[in-house]
């Protein structure tokens, strides 16, 4: 039998398949309605086929996917649905024209040049459909397919992932974008090449990412959470226990990724590899290729490994604390190591130099011991849900507690609405919570005994949002989009009626 992620993304010819029954479905039904109407009055024709790819919560494995290790998210029900329509080859205007049903965004007009560089100074919402448009191209053209020339895109967009939430609205976007984009040209690509595409294209947008968001979002099952691995990308499902819930809580903080992307996002990747390089030649890699070979932390968790096994251990955390000092580094100090200059090490990615000029030192040891550790709670995570432990969601709601301990303490990608609200759920009775996501604003996820999950969310409305609502910072009517019980969704698919 092929595997799951070989297949195409699945198309559908009714809603029910991706959106289930009852008021689901109404609201569903209602959507596409009104997609399709709005599509017909802002561009005077049909669409030719939707797309749709849900948003993810990362249950547990925080920044540690671009470092090359596994994670663990499930897909939810708020999505990104794409109507999209491919203009005949001789039709005279050139151009990919973005619409949004949400009129907070404006509609985005580009060339239909597939080689166009994103305005990176300059971010605009319709940029992470260039993603998906540029990504498309470029795979397209690397494995031989002819997709003809250029032509104008009509393009309408609905999404209800909440954005800068942690959430991933950005891949819901460019996976339901490049799916669209493939549909309406007529070809399919497998989904683990999607997730590899989206993976890669999003990276446009000027943050060094991982897969996790585009892997999850492509390939998810619905009633599993997935185990993704990386290099290549595969998801193995993960059966949630029964008894318990995640409920997802926004900070209200919103984290503008793309926008500051040169002091946390980005300053975290580079800080990975500048640890991983170091660690590599204190445990005897040549300078050079140390630099040459090294990318991520998991390319040298295996010398680590022999290092710590002298110590009748395989931990890479000792290694860390063996060979990275606590003190932050200084440009000047890793240089000295490296015996090359950061810029140079760095070049192949200009959004690094932009870290350079921005950071006054860099913190090794800490960001290090942070993704080892997680990485290892993510095993730890779904071997206890493979096990008959009694005490199983307390068990899981410890680990998701240590993970936000160390994003919080070790990564520092936490902030101080995030802290609070992670307090207030643990308080009333959450197993375990932590930041999901990229983290600085966002959600908080929780793990709840079903039993009490009705309670606990009004406890969180009345202790944490009731006073933000007093003071006007949202809307008491649009409380079930801040906080709300998740059960792991569908991934991506095509719809053609
Ligand atoms: P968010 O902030 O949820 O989009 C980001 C990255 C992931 C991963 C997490 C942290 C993008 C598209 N996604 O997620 O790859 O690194 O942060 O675990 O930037
Ligand atoms: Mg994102």
């Amino acid at each position: 039998m092929a595997k799951h992620e070989d297949l195409p993304v699945p198309v559908y010819s009714s809603l029910e398949l991706v959106y289930g029954e009852g008021s689901q479905l109404e609201e569903a039904q209602l959507r596409f309605d009104q997609l399709k109407s709005k599509f017909v009055e802002v561009f005077g024709h049909s669409p030719d086929v939707f797309a749709r790819s849900p948003g993810r919560v990362n249950l547990i494995g925080e920044h540690i996917d671009y470092e090359g290790y596994s994670v663990l998210p499930m897909a939810i029900r708020q999505d990104t649905i794409v109507a999209i329509r491919k203009h005949k080859e001789g039709e005279a205007e050139k151009l990919l024209k973005i619409a949004n049903v949400n009129d907070k965004y404006a509609t985005c007009t580009y060339p239909a040049d597939p080689n166009q560089e994103i305005d990176l100074k300059n971010h605009k919402w319709g940029h992470y459909f260039i993603c998906g448009y540029k990504g498309f191209y470029e795979y397209a053209k690397s494995k031989g397919v002819n997709v003809g020339k250029p032509v104008g895109l009509d393009v309408l967009v609905d999404g209800t992932v909440p954005t800068g939430s942690g959430l991933s609205s950005s891949a819901a976007l460019v996976c339901s974008a490049t799916i669209a984009i493939m549909a309406a040209f007529g070809v399919n690509f497998s989904k683990k090449e999607i997730a590899q595409v989206t993976c890669i294209c999003e990276q446009h947008i000027g943050t060094q990412s991982g897969g996790m968001d585009q892997a999850i979002s492509v390939m998810a099952k619905n009633g599993f959470a997935e185990l993704i691995d990386f290099n290549p990308v595969r998801a193995t499902d993960v059966q949630l226990p029964a008894g318990g819930t995640f409920v997802i809580a926004h900070s209200l903080a919103e984290s503008q990724k793309a926008v500051t992307a040169a002091t946390n996002y980005n300053n975290r990747v580079v800080e990975c590899r500048l640890a991983a390089i170091v660690l590599g030649i204190k445990q005897g890699m040549k300078p050079q290729e140390a630099i040459s070979k090294v990318k991520t932390l998991s390319d040298v968790e295996g010398l680590c490994v022999k290092f710590a096994g002298g110590q009748g251990s395989n931990d890479p955390v000792l290694a860390v604390k063996e060979f990275l000092k606590e003190e932050p580094y200084t440009a000047q100090e890793v240089e000295k190591i490296t015996q090359k200059d950061l810029p140079s090490i760095l070049c192949d990615n200009p959004t690094s130099l932009d870290v350079l000029n921005a950071a006054k030192h860099f913190k090794l040891h800490q960001r290090a011991a942070h993704v080892y550790s997680e990485a290892k709670r993510v095993y730890a995570f779904k071997d206890t849900v493979a096990s008959n432990e009694e005490e199983k969601l307390k068990k899981l709601g410890n680990l998701m507690n240590e993970s936000h301990h160390s994003c919080s303490v070790l990564y520092e990608c936490s902030c101080p609405e995030l802290e609070e609200i992670v307090k207030v759920c643990r308080d009333n009775g959450a197993m375990g919570a932590r930041l999901t996501g990229a983290g600085w604003g966002g959600c908080a996820v929780a793990l709840v005994k079903e039993s009490i999950v009705p309670q606990f969310i009004l406890n969180l409305k009345e202790q944490f949002y009731k006073s933000r609502i007093d003071k006007g910072v949202i809307n008491q009517n649009d409380l079930g989009l801040y906080v709300f019980a998740s059960k792991p969704s569908s991934g991506a698919a095509i719809l053609k009626f």
